[in-house]
């Protein structure tokens, strides 16, 4: 095992990280910006490193930095928790180039997954059901383009290969508008990520998002920990996520998980993955693959008693996943809501000082956060200052769990989403659970103040 790792983000995630270092004896080198100085994980750090400023592109992008800070001391592998540097294929080889063990897959199935047409053929070929569409790049005939079109169906969405997570799409719904769309959209790409190609699927209009999770080491092994169902979002950002997914059967789930894991061990996957699926009339169709843990993770961790932040770090180092898929049982329901520091219907930004920070606590109830009462709120980062995670034995059980912890959660100096969440989990809808992912946005438009 690994006596000293490199802690390579900020915020929650740097502090779960350093958390599952602490449980597993390791040695948690912290890393922070001129801005995170007074970050809760820097102050119970053993170790910890200024990397630099407060923008991100010359602290935690700063790759010769993070690289360097690992060196003075002595570190022998980096986790790139989330977001930033995690999914960069560069910088997971420059980490292994430079000695080090990069926590996560290769820098080759980053790089597969990074590029959505790659991503989507090489789940073609392990047997993932994925989106009708294209078959990889579009080409550059307009009578081809067409021809496509009209075989998958209108309308149709015109996806960046660079993209992901919502970036450059263009859905279309008619003949007329085809050939613009596609070239507008190649356009974009080529300008927003140096990659102009793109890929044509059916457009689906009313699917749920649904995520399974999966775990790999390097000897072969890959298990799938269920799935959750991260629906409720806005503009791309996930507001709150729950598992099990309601209403949808263990034996879909089942088959659709297997079917993750033999594409794992058919790529050589390694680490944590998350394959994630639209789901529509009882159909799953994979769109992407996240090779990093998820900001939802605790969600699956508590369902299934696995941690997989220390997974993560067990099997960089080699070892074996310590359990079966036989052994994972899904147990109860949990749900988190992510706490963002801003305006809970403007959505504008809120940084700044949080005079008072009194989180909840109570039976099933987790509070995954960096802040505390006088901390100060950085301008420059993400606006999410932390997540309260509940379980129950029922989803019932687990939203009055949810309602509980909000009531008793205090935040002052700052506002935060607290009350949307608040609103929400009294909502008829939501409460009898499987709302598709415009329901949130719908619920904001009739909502409006
Ligand atoms: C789609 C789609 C409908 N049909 N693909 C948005 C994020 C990116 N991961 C893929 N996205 C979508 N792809 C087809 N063929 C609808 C979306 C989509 C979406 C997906 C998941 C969660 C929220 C979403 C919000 C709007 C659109």
């Amino acid at each position: 095992m690994f006596k000293k790792i490199l802690v390579a983000n900020r915020g929650e995630i740097a502090l779960r990280i350093q958390r599952a270092c602490r449980e597993l004896g390791i040695k948690a080198v912290m890393v922070y910006s001129e801005a995170d100085r007074d970050a809760k994980y820097v102050k119970l750090a053993e170790e910890s490193v200024c990397i630099g400023p407060a923008a991100s592109a010359l602290s935690y992008l700063n790759m010769p930095a993070l690289i360097s800070a690992a060196e003075v001391t002595d570190a022998e592998a980096i986790h790139p928790g989330y977001g930033f540097l995690s999914e960069n294929a560069n910088f997971a080889e420059r980490v292994e180039q430079s000695g080090f063990q990069f926590i996560g897959p290769t820098p080759e199935s980053i790089r597969i997954m990074g590029d959505k047409v790659s991503a989507k053929q090489a789940m073609i070929k392990a047997g993932v059901p994925c989106v009708p569409g294209s078959e990889g790049e579009l080409p550059d005939d307009a009578m081809q383009i067409r021809g496509i079109a009209k075989k998958i169906g209108y309308p149709v969405i015109i996806k960046a290969a660079g993209g992901g997570g919502g970036r450059g799409m263009r859905v279309v719904h008619t003949e007329a508008a085809l050939i613009n769309a596609v070239q507008m959209t190649k356009a974009e790409a080529g300008a927003a990520f140096g990659n102009p190609a793109v890929y044509m699927e059916k457009f689906l209009q009313n699917p749920r998002h649904i995520e399974i999770q999966i775990l790999a080491d390097k000897h072969k092994n890959a298990v799938y920990l269920g799935e959750r169902d991260c629906s409720m979002q806005r503009r791309h950002q996930k507001i709150l996520e729950e598992a099990p997914a309601p209403g949808i059967p263990r034996k879909l789930i089942e088959k659709i998980g297997e079917r993750c894991v033999a594409a794992c061990k058919k790529i050589g996957y390694r680490g944590a993955g998350t394959f994630e699926f639209l789901f529509e009339n009882g159909e799953f169709y994979f769109i992407e693959m996240n090779t990093r843990v998820q900001v939802e993770h605790p969600v699956t961790e508590w369902i299934t008693g696995v941690d997989i932040v220390k997974t993560q770090i067990m099997v960089a180092a080699g070892e074996k996943l310590p359990f079966t898929q036989r052994q994972i049982e899904i147990r109860g329901h949990a749900i988190e809501c992510r706490i963002n520091a801003e305006d809970a219907y403007k959505f504008t930004p809120s940084p700044g000082r949080i005079t008072m920070w009194h989180p909840p606590g109570g039976p099933g109830v987790r509070v995954d956060s960096h802040v505390y009462t006088n901390y100060f709120v950085p301008p420059n980062y993400d606006s999410m200052i932390g997540k309260i995670i509940v379980h129950g034995d029922t989803r019932e059980q687990a939203m009055a769990r949810m309602r509980t912890a909000l009531a008793e959660t205090v935040v002052e100096g700052i506002s935060t989403n607290i009350p949307l969440h608040r609103e929400l989990m009294v909502d008829a809808k939501f409460m009898s659970g499987g709302t598709n992912i415009h329901y949130l946005e719908s619920w904001l438009e009739q909502h409006k103040r």
